[in-house]
């Protein structure tokens, strides 16, 4: 089977244990005196208001909202952990390792241009002929470009050592073993930044050769590496809240009655087939839900077209997902309602914290980073249409920095910053303690949030609870994991000797659901249930729940898992755009190439929610079909710039459960 290409998650528009000399404030005194120092000491440092958000607007027309940002000052200023300790690996499109705000925190000789022929197999910066940016090279600003140096910005982590891989120019299985913790190449990353995925419209089976294969390695390198503390993969959640790609066009629809033109060859033959009846076949570039063409629907009233589980990586334990946030509340349109999420930000039970990605940079803010130097590449040149990109800015004269960089491209890389800064506060901690810390620490945004309700046709269904208090105390979200990510705090969490490890990482096999359960999937609000008992007691870090399930309509299925405590988990909500199945049949060359399916086989959802819980008891499935009646999206064409509207019938017949399982991941 080929593989499924990974893109980089494009910029929306176009990304105990000691402490020890390091709470020593005399620390990095050189760099700067004083907390006016600190600010002053990088000229676009007033711009970045995901590091200290004072209200800019950062060259957009709209400003964010004061003290909404990851909170890095305190862990700067206060403690002096800047991250000089720690080695960053970016996987992703390239790295510009001699830019001036990033050369002197670019490990010499240590990153990879996997490009065959390259000159120079060391470096990745991308040519300069390059006519977008560099994704790569604006994610590792965010992480690590240099503080203090009177160039630039600055990352999360001013002083953390990074490797840049171009992955995403070559995808091969060799490469990825490579940047994922390979022997003499990233072995001795902390973290690994992943601003890349993808969007399928097709529920993925978890269990393929190559998903397992990559399991395997990352289970043995988060268990080895570094002494045994790992690695972090941190991962962008995707940007699919409201629409997402139709991939290799395997999703095509038949529209009645508008044929133009002769009619194929083959109607001689087959003349009942509908094409051959006066039809054509629709296939649009983008899939649009209904609930983002809606104008009467804000963002926080609406289900998202992603969840995301929905590619495998996201659905991995060894993986920690990253949902994005605006610079404020009025950033989206018709907000205002409490609701900081990105308006493009992919959500999910998947997702553990959430940090900044910022918006567009023209109404609402972008993030501010660096960029491929010069004003003739980059996102910042010559032509750009943003003010402070196109080098007419003061600021900005040679375009080596964008203020339109954005996406959960962004919010993972602000996420790693945070990791670097935890482990360089204390460098005995796990991957999994740097998790715990930013979990208990993160802070609960977006409290006015409303569950979201949807009419089956038979009942009222909750399809996005929102906030949810578990039995062990955490708060979670499915759009902001534990909430926004508290640089100081954790890092406060990090130097604390009361700080306890946790203990060594035990997984269950996958426990089935109790044989004899009724597996016909009922129309309306109530769902079917299936019981699945946990005789291990383990602390929950993550659940994962494995379905099979036979159904006409994905879109229509809502999935829950409620724990022993009681704890209701949406592990997938409705209205997901699951909709290969409502479309013609995928031929079978492209069905094989891409490995889609119109049914759930193996396809594993993770959720979070459970967090702290313990495991031991009878946990409970619910699925549910719910909707009843017609179904309706929009599919989009780049050509034409033409939105079409897609309805599709019900269901002919109910929809059954073949295979239930879960698995814990606990200590
Ligand atoms: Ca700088
Ligand atoms: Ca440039
Ligand atoms: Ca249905």
């Amino acid at each position: 089977m080929t593989r499924i290409n990974k893109t980089i998650l494009p910029l929306v528009s176009a990304c105990l244990v000691g402490f020890s000399a390091h709470s020593d404030a005399q620390r990095y005194s050189d760099l700067f005196v004083d907390e006016q120092a600190y600010r002053d000491s990088d000229p676009l440092f007033f711009m970045q208001w995901h590091l200290q958000n004072t209200g800019q607007a950062a060259e957009a027309k709209n400003t964010g909202d004061v003290g909404n940002d990851i909170n890095t000052t305190q862990a700067h200023v206060k403690r002096r952990i800047l991250g000089e300790s720690v080695n960053v690996a970016v996987v992703d499109s390239g790295l510009a390792i001699a830019h001036e705000d990033l050369i002197d925190n670019v490990l010499p000789g240590r990153s990879r241009n996997y490009i065959v022929g390259a000159a120079d197999p060391t470096d990745p910066t991308p040519p300069r002929t390059e006519s977008g940016g560099d994704h790569g090279t604006s994610v590792a600003g965010l992480i690590a470009a240099r503080g203090f140096n009177g160039l630039g910005g600055r990352g999360v982590a001013p002083l953390a050592r990074l490797m840049g891989f171009n992955w995403l120019e070559n995808q091969s299985y060799e490469s990825w073993l490579e940047t994922h913790g390979g022997v003499g190449v990233t072995d001795d990353a902390r973290i690994i930044n992943q601003s890349y995925g993808f969007s399928p419209i097709w529920p993925v089976p978890f269990d393929s050769a190559d998903n397992l294969q990559e399991e395997a390695h990352l289970a043995n390198v988060t268990r080895r590496n570094n002494n045994g503390r790992g690695i972090v993969f941190v991962k962008s959640a995707g940007n699919s809240f409201s629409r997402l790609s139709n991939p290799a066009s395997a999703f095509t629809f038949v529209r009645e009655g508008t044929a133009t033109g002769p009619l194929p060859w083959w109607c001689d033959f087959i003349p009942n087939d509908p094409r051959c009846q006066g039809s054509t076949t629709y296939t649009p570039d983008i899939i649009f839900s209904a609930d983002a063409r809606d104008a009467t629907k804000t963002q926080a009233q609406s289900l998202p077209a992603q969840v995301a589980a929905s590619e495998p990586s996201n659905a991995s334990f060894y993986h920690t997902t990253i949902s994005a946030l605006s610079a404020g509340e009025n950033s989206v349109e018709g907000q205002g309602d409490g609701d900081l999420l990105s308006s493009y930000s992919t959500v999910g039970a998947s997702v553990w914290v959430s940090a900044h990605g910022g918006e567009y940079g023209e109404d609402n803010p972008a993030m501010v980073t660096t960029d491929i130097e010069g004003c003739n590449a980059g996102y910042a040149k010559t032509a750009a249409t943003a003010a402070f990109n196109d080098g007419t800015h003061p600021l900005n004269t040679d375009c080596n920095y964008t203020s339109t960089f954005n996406g959960t491209s962004s919010a993972a890389p602000v996420a790693s910053g945070v990791f670097a800064l935890v482990f360089d506060a204390n460098p005995n901690l796990s991957w999994r303690d740097a998790k715990d810390i930013l979990a208990k620490t993160a802070t609960k945004i977006g409290s006015n949030f409303k569950p979201i309700i949807v009419d089956t046709g038979l009942g009222d269904f909750v399809a996005e609870p929102g906030w949810l208090r578990n039995a062990a105390g955490y708060n979670f979200h499915n759009w902001y994991g534990f909430g926004r990510i508290d640089a100081s705090a954790a890092v406060a969490m990090a130097l604390s000797p009361n700080y306890r490890p946790l203990p060594a990482v035990q997984v269950t096999d996958f426990i089935p659901a109790q044989a004899g359960a009724a597996s016909q999937i009922p129309e309306g609000p109530n769902g079917v249930v299936q019981a699945i008992v946990v005789r291990d007691a383990l602390t929950v870090e993550a659940v994962q729940v494995k379905l099979s399930i036979r159904h006409g309509r994905d879109a229509d299925l809502a999935v829950e898992l409620v724990s022993p405590s009681g704890t209701t988990s949406m592990v997938l909500t409705p209205r997901s755009m699951y909709i290969l199945d409502q479309g013609e049949p995928v031929e079978r060359e492209l069905q094989e190439a891409l490995g889609t399916q119109t049914d759930f086989n193996d396809t594993v959802f993770l959720s979070n929610a459970f967090y702290g819980e313990n495991s031991r008891g009878t946990w409970t499935l619910r699925v549910t079909d719910t909707n009843s009646g017609e179904f309706t999206f929009f599919g989009f064409e780049r050509e034409t710039r033409e939105f079409t509207e897609i309805t599709t019938s019900n269901n002919s017949r109910l929809g059954s459960i073949t295979a239930a399982s879960l698995r814990i991941y606990g200590h």
